[in-house]
């Protein structure tokens, strides 16, 4: 008699697989994405869209109130809960995870309270004092991210002399500042960035980096998607590299290499691929690749 016997297939990751990177869907409700019939259509239409992205494979819908892209001016505190607020109730009232991109304690407080699940705050808790107090307090997961001054003057201090350590340095001083806040270690993921006072190079550098950035022991995020130094790879097939969505297969690829590099969510605007990426990612990752 044969000895080939037919094996049962070990345990596989699922789609939903608590080790698989999650991906984060943007939804900036800002007036260039969603302003045609109004503030009551608009955020209909926002709601619309963030449905559309957790059936595209979104585990999370990052909501954003105010632009962070170099050079832009803030937005009053009153105009970003508008925008945001009403949009993150109805979402979360729908069964959807919400992260609220905000540097303001107020409209992460609102948002909490609207049904977010985690606050996503660019500014690592530099921005706004009361920030992380408030994350202490409400006892949800937080982002932070690396972050030197506000968008309007950002560009000014893309400056470093090493950039991955010096990007690992100062997010640890923002761990410390959270956890001297009370902000529990499991509820902490650390983002470098990229774009925020960075140039080309030092965006690759930290996406090189990604083992450095996982020695500092926390879970990381990263937001590559559509950024201005993905333009370096749009040089084919008639793509505009100046137009970001032609960004967007790049975006893909950073995707899938942070993912297989151990990232714990990727932030995205263009979710299916994303989501087909990360999947690709956690089966190699689960296959033995880079000894995981
Ligand atoms: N980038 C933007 C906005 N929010 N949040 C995190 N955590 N990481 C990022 O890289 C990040 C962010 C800017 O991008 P957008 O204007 O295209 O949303």
């Amino acid at each position: 008699m044969s000895a080939l016997r037919v094996v049962e297939p070990a345990a596989r990751p699922t789609g939903t697989s608590l080790r698989r990177c999650q991906v984060l869907g943007v939804l900036n409700v800002t007036p260039d994405s969603f302003s045609d019939g109004g503030r009551f259509a608009a955020a209909a239409a926002a709601v619309a869209r963030g449905i559309e992205l957790v059936r595209q494979g979104a585990d999370i819908v990052d909501v954003g109130g105010e632009s962070t892209r170099p050079g832009a001016v803030r937005v009053d505190e009153a105009e970003e809960s508008r925008r945001v607020i009403p949009v993150i109730h109805a979402l979360s009232a729908a069964g959807v995870r919400v992260s609220v991109d905000t540097m303001r304690a107020s409209v992460a407080e609102q948002a909490l309270a609207a049904g977010a699940v985690m606050v996503n705050d660019v500014s690592g808790g530099l921005a706004d004092p009361a920030m992380l107090p408030l994350i202490a307090a409400a006892q949800t997961r937080c982002v932070l991210m690396h972050w030197r001054a506000h968008s309007e003057v950002m560009d000014a201090f893309a400056g470093y002399h090493a950039v991955v350590e010096e990007v690992c340095l100062e997010l640890s001083k923002r761990v410390d500042a959270a956890l001297a806040a009370g902000v529990g270690a499991d509820r902490i993921v650390l983002d470098p960035g990229l774009g925020f006072a960075k140039n080309a190079e030092h965006n690759w550098s930290l996406l090189a980096g990604l083992p450095a950035l996982r020695d500092l022991g926390f879970p990381l995020l990263i937001g590559a998607s559509r950024k201005r130094f993905l333009a370096d790879c749009v040089d084919y097939g008639g793509l505009a590299p100046d137009n970001p969505l032609d960004r967007d297969d790049a975006s893909s690829a950073v995707a899938a290499l942070a993912a297989a590099g151990g990232a714990w969510g990727v932030r995205v605007h263009t979710v299916a691929p994303a989501a087909a990426a990360v999947r690709v990612a956690s089966r190699i990752s689960a296959a033995g690749f880079g000894g995981r």
